[in-house]
């Protein structure tokens, strides 16, 4: 059952719905038993690796982040335009929410929900944003994706809009992107609507670049994860045995990063031994790519209709705002 409680800041509502907590040790297990080891990216974000992503951001090799935020701020009263009044905004994943701050001057909806696997993050973050708007009604739920056809959404005569920025949908295999779409398209209902953030298949040297800055601060988030791995399973990786590759699959669409074992070694996970031979390989990320025509596709086959696309002036990123299509 939900809790329902009030946040630090009395202006955010705070809704507990307990995510579903995950065996941690199998999940690493089970990726390093496969022919070619994984490990899914979630494990690069612990504090440490949360900030390097932000020194990503900032890098400029890395365009995704400063392209939409261009175009948000360029088109936010465009934006506005589609989503019409007295809508429910709903942001998974939302992070720091700084994307909607962008937004919320123009789109003026009725009520923000935010939502966030991290409590603590989250309850920060909300409270921020009620600093800012404190006219706006804010719902601040703690859950993750798989939950997304129980959020507490708050009736409302407006349009119900999902916004998912960040090119997040890339980190997702093709599969997932269409059941967390069509998750999206039934929670937002016939009348809904999806503002869309989504990284661009291009140049392959454009993309190599991106994912292999010249500070190597992408190799020591990369990295970050196995220093992650040793403190929580705990496992005892040498970092410096490893090594950061990143390069475009143009077949695949997708970029996918790596960290390469320099050297035959045996590392102990959860008092497991697992071997690497020298040039052996985890594969730690996908970052899938999208041309327009993959993407309208994929929004037809989840129940949406592009309705209006914006890019930067390089057209390196898009801004999709789907409107609901009968199904
Ligand atoms: C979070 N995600 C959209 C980033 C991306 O570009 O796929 C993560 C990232 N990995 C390396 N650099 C950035």
């Amino acid at each position: 059952m939900p809790n329902t409680a009030t946040a630090i800041d009395p202006r955010v509502t705070y809704t507990n719905m307990h995510p579903p907590r995950h065996d941690l040790v199998a999940e690493v297990l089970g990726g390093f038993s496969q022919p070619q080891k994984t490990l899914s990216p979630k494990f690069f974000y612990d504090e440490q690796g949360s900030q390097l992503f932000e020194a990503i951001t900032e890098q400029p090799e890395y365009y995704p982040t400063r392209s939409e935020r261009m175009v948000l701020r360029n088109k936010a009263g465009e934006i506005a335009d589609h989503l019409g009044p007295d809508a429910t905004l709903i942001e998974p994943g939302c992070g720091s929410c700084e994307k909607v701050r962008l937004l919320l001057d123009a789109l003026q909806p009725a009520h923000y929900l935010a939502m966030d696997i991290s409590a603590d993050f989250l309850l920060n973050s909300a409270g921020e944003v009620a600093q800012a708007f404190p006219d706006l009604d804010i719902q601040a739920v703690c859950a993750d994706f798989s939950q997304l056809d129980q959020l507490p959404v708050p009736d409302s005569s407006g349009r119900r809009v999902v916004f998912f920025p960040g090119s997040t949908l890339g980190n997702f295999s093709p599969a997932m992107a269409q059941r967390f779409l069509s998750a999206v398209r039934h929670l937002v209902g016939d009348d809904g609507g999806l503002l869309i953030g989504v990284d661009r298949h291009k140049d392959t040297r454009i993309l190599d670049a991106a994912y292999n800055d010249q500070a190597g601060v992408t190799a020591a988030f990369n990295l970050n994860a196995l220093t992650h791995l040793n403190r929580i399973l705990p496992a005892d990786f040498d970092t410096n045995r490893f090594s950061h590759r990143a390069f475009y699959n143009t077949d695949a669409r997708r970029v996918e990063m790596h960290l390469r074992s320099e050297c035959d070694q045996m590392v102990h996970c959860a008092g497991e031994a697992i071997t690497f031979r020298e040039g052996e390989t985890i594969h730690s990320e996908n970052s899938y790519k999208y041309t327009h025509d993959q993407f309208d596709r994929l929004a037809r086959t989840t129940g949406f209709r592009v309705e209006s696309e914006w890019s930067d002036a390089q057209s390196l990123f898009s801004v999709y705002f789907c409107r609901a299509a009968p199904v």
